[in-house]
Formats: structure tokens, C-alpha cells, sequence
């Protein structure tokens, strides 16, 4: 069985103890991680903390660190397919897909290794005579990265491209349900030529480590993507050592249809909020607003679809649909659906896990269908985080609205219209941190990323992102001679 170890300090870590990674598809252990202690987490950050006071990452211009986020996203393209083979083998989603996030994800350390070096400060219009000041981006510090299981590398790409281009060091804390390819991605760090102690990993059950890393008094920064519980406890860790927080949580994102729309798109487009990657995303369009001219139409138009979806092995081409990446993850799922068949709503299709032979040793749940659900059910408030669409009717424009503004979430939202005046007068009042009009589930490096209301705090991509592993320092200095009263303000 392979075993992938930590990289501290650029040294590989092993551990007294060792945690499966169990491939989903089988359910058998493919590999072992270390299971890291409070003591390995001590060791991460002091590792990072060093490599950020001294040594050649501190004395390295921006235009240099540039250059090594750029070589680092040359080689993750070159290892696209290993890592993507890896990724698939820990979370069971479709090669297809993650081999797609791996050919993607070198555009942000492109991306931010461009802008490393046009961050600038500025020369203040000085209200003062003989004062001359100017303003200074420095690095935050050392960051905690702490990333979950469903694109394990495509959210660290969003939170390492940023920080590192900022100057800042860092410590990755992966999910214990995959963090083999976080572990794999670190032999690239190394080959990129990034010094020792600038990115390190440190593995293990976040109710073991996670407290040791999101309190850890040499830690300046929390950037967290996971569930909201989780996210709270990490915050509320942050704030006991007033750490700076990029925070992105849960989701249940309208994806509202309109009869307007072309539905051939707009069925398509529910499908690929709910059912791409098993569901198990934070922008899941998992409510589906419906205009009740079109209702049953849509109900039985996206059913129809979706009940040709392919199960399979998430590996081969044809698979549409894998397994749920853990099982806590697939018992919650199917517990939201018998949930949701007592609370009264309609089971258009699936409901359970699957009955063919072929698929038995996997964790797979049916693509589910429930129409006539109400905003108030829980299966309408709740982030199920699987295959699980709820499908909600609404009179106008005002009644889409107040339906899809009604949860504590605000991270995505999808509209399907034909009407340019609907597009825009939609987006200005939908409560979410990005909305789809005529598409959905589209990312992008230059695209800022984050939550409204209980689905985070900050944004991740795009230019405002470096910000956020940024401090400004004011400079002042004193053109002229002599000190002015030393007991009044100056
Ligand atoms: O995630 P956790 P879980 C949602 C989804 C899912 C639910 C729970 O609804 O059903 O969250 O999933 C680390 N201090 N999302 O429990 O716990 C943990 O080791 C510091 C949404 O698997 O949020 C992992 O590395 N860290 C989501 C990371 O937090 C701690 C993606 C995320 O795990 C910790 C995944 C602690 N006390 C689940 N406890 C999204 N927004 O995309 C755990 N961790």
C-alpha cells in the first residue's frame, strides 16, 4: 500500500500512526497518511514561521516569488493526470472532472504569480508640511490552509496561489479523507525550487490537530473551506488569537428557472447544479426555483434526464455519476432523503442507494428527484451535500426572490431567463456571493469567489484576493527639522 508522508521544513514526516484513505468506489484502503498530533502541528508552523522570518523567502523580490508560482504551475500541468488519478481514488469523483480541475488549476498560480509583483502601496497626498508618507503591502504571516474533501486541490490552489504570492508561508491542513494528493502536490513544491519550510503539510482528524493549528500563537491567518459547524469552531479558535479569516462554508443555492428561458438550457443547467460531482459541492444549485407555468414540464423534463445518468466507476469515460466520497458523508445524504419523503415531499425519482451488484462495495446514492417541496422543509434549509434536488414552485419574479433569499446562505445563485431586464434586475437582488444568469457552476481564477450571510466571510480569486493575505504598513517620515510639541497630536 503506498504511503504518502508530510513535507515539514522540506523534510518528509512520517508518524507513530497511520490512517487509511479508503477509494469509495470500493471501499477498500488504497494508502495510508500519517496521523498527525498537536506535536507535528507545533512543528508545521514553527517550520513556517522561521521560513517567513528568515532564510531566502523573506529576501526574495516579488518579481522572483512570481516566477516560482509560475514554474510551480507548469509542473502541476505536466502531473495533471497522476494527481488527478489520485484525487479520484481518494473522493470517488470522476476522472473526468478532476482531471479537467488539474488542468485548470495551473492558471491560478499563473494568475497570482503575474500579480505578485503589482501589488504596489502608494505616496499619501500629505496633509502636512514637510511629512512625506507612503503606504506598504506586507505578507500576513503564516496561514493555515485547512481544506476539505470534495476538490481537495482545486480549493488549496485557491487559498496557496494567493498567499504565496503575497509572501506569506504556509502550513496545509487536508481533509483526512483525502489528502494524498495534497501530499503528492508537495514533491512539485520542492522540484518548483520553493525553500524549505515556505509550504508544509501536517495531516490528521481535525478534532485532533485542529485546535493545535487554528490557535497556534505563530499562526497570523485561518483560510478554511468546509462545512459551516466546522467553520464556526475554527472562527471562533481564530478569534481567541484575533487571526485574520477567509472563511468558505456551505451552501443551498437557488437555481431559478423562468418560463421565459430556453428550457432545453435550463434543465441541462439544473442537472449540472446537482448531479455534477455527486452533488458534493458548496455551490450545488440543490433548490430548484420553478415558475409554475413551466413547473411540471421542468419537474418531468430534468427527471427524465437525470434518470439517464450513468453510474458507474468514476474512472471510465462513461460515468456520469460516482460514489459519495465518505460514508458519514452518503449515511447524512440518505438520511436527508428519508427526511425529506416524511416531511411530505414528492419523489420524482431515485430515493435510495442503488440496487445493481456491480455498484454494491461503493458508497452511491441515487440521483433524487423531490418535487412540491416547501422553502420551510428541512430538506430545503439544510445542506444535504449529495445528489438530492428539491424542486420549489414560484408565482413572479418578487415570489422567486423571497423564496431564494430565504436561508441563512448566501454563496450562489442561477437564473435562467431570456430577458435581459429579468438578468439584471435579478442578479441586484439575489443574496449571494456570485449569480449565474444562463449558466451555472462556472469558476474562475479571476473570478472573485465567496459567501453572503452564514457562507463566509472574504473572497477567494481574482485580484481582491491577494488582499486578504495582505497588511497595509503606513510609513511616515519627518522632512524637517526639529520636533514640534511633544504633548499634542501631530
Ligand atoms: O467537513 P469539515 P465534513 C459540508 C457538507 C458536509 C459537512 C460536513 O455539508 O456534509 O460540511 O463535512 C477540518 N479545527 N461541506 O465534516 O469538518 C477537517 O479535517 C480545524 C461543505 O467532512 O468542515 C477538514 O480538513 N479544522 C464544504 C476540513 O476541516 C477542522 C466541503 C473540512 O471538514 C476541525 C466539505 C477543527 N475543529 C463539506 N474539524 C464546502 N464548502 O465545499 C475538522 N476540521
Amino acid at each position: 500500500m503506498t504511503r504518502f508522508r508530510n513535507t515539514v521544513n522540506g523534510q518528509p514526516r512520517g508518524g507513530d500512526q497511520w490512517i487509511a484513505s479508503l477509494n469509495p468506489f470500493d471501499g477498500e484502503a488504497w494508502a495510508e497518511i500519517p496521523r498527525g498530533t498537536a506535536a507535528d502541528a507545533d512543528e508545521a508552523v514553527t517550520a513556517a514561521h522561521k521560513a517567513f522570518s528568515s532564510g531566502p523567502w523573506p529576501a526574495m523580490t516579488a518579481t522572483a516569488r512570481g516566477k516560482l508560482l509560475r514554474r510551480f504551475g507548469d509542473l502541476i500541468l505536466r502531473d495533471a493526470e497522476k494527481l488527478a488519478a489520485i484525487e479520484v481514488r481518494d473522493n470517488g469523483k470522476l476522472y473526468a472532472e478532476m482531471l479537467g480541475q488539474l488542468r485548470y488549476i495551473p492558471e491560478w498560480f499563473h494568475y497570482f504569480g503575474g500579480l505578485a509583483d503589482k501589488i504596489e502601496g502608494g505616496v499619501l497626498p500629505m496633509d502636512k508640511p514637510e511629512m512625506f508618507a507612503f503606504t506598504k503591502p506586507e505578507p500576513l504571516g503564516v496561514v493555515v490552509a485547512i481544506t476539505p474533501w470534495n476538490s481537495p486541490l482545486l480549493l488549496l490552489a485557491w487559498k496557496l496561489a494567493p498567499a504565496l504570492a503575497a509572501g506569506c508561508t504556509v502550513v496545509i491542513k487536508p481533509s483526512e479523507f483525502t489528502s494524498c494528493s495534497t501530499l503528492a502536490l508537495m514533491e512539485l513544491v520542492a522540484e518548483a525550487g520553493f525553500p524549505p519550510g515556505v509550504v508544509n503539510t501536517v495531516t490528521g482528524y481535525g478534532s485532533e490537530i485542529g485546535t493545535a493549528l487554528s490557535e497556534h500563537p505563530l499562526v497570523a491567518k485561518l483560510a478554511f473551506t468546509g462545512g459551516d459547524a466546522t467553520g464556526t469552531a475554527v472562527y471562533s479558535s481564530a478569534a481567541k488569537g484575533l487571526k485574520h479569516v477567509t472563511l468558505e462554508l456551505g451552501g443551498k443555492s437557488p437555481n431559478i428557472i423562468f418560463d421565459d428561458a430556453r428550457l432545453e438550457d435550463a434543465v441541462k443547467g439544473a442537472i449540472s447544479g446537482i448531479f455534477a460531482a455527486s452533488g458534493q459541492t458548496c455551490i450545488a444549485g440543490s433548490r430548484l426555483l420553478v415558475q409554475r407555468s413551466v413547473y411540471e414540464e421542468v419537474a418531468q423534463r430534468v427527471t427524465a434526464f437525470a434518470g439517464t445518468a450513468q453510474m458507474g466507476d468514476p474512472m471510465l469515460d462513461t460515468t456520469q455519476v460516482g460514489p459519495i466520497t465518505t460514508v458519514p458523508q452518503r449515511d447524512k445524504v440518505l438520511s436527508y432523503i428519508d427526511m425529506a419523503r416524511q416531511e411530505g415531499a414528492r419523489c420524482l425519482l431515485g430515493g435510495g442507494r442503488p440496487s445493481r451488484p456491480d455498484l454494491a462495495r461503493g458508497w452511491f446514492v441515487e440521483p433524487t428527484i423531490f418535487a412540491d417541496v416547501d422553502n420551510s422543509m428541512r430538506i430545503a434549509r439544510e445542506e444535504v451535500f449529495g445528489p438530492v434536488l428539491s424542486i420549489i414552485p414560484f408565482e413572479d419574479e418578487d415570489h422567486a426572490v423571497e423564496i431564494a433569499n430565504d436561508t441563512i446562505y448566501g454563496l450562489a445563485a442561477g437564473v435562467w431567463t431570456g430577458s435581459t431586464r429579468r438578468a439584471f434586475l435579478m442578479a441586484d437582488k439575489l443574496q449571494a456571493g456570485t449569480v449565474w444568469v444562463n449558466t451555472y457552476r462556472a469558476v474562475s481564477f479571476m473570478a472573485p469567489f465567496g459567501g453572503y450571510k452564514k457562507s463566509g466571510i472574504g473572497r477567494e480569486s481574482g485580484q481582491a484576493a491577494i488582499r486578504e493575505y495582505l497588511q497595509t504598513k503606513t510609513v511616515w517620515i519627518n522632512l524637517a527639522e526639529g520636533v514640534s510639541n511633544p504633548f499634542v497630536l501631530r
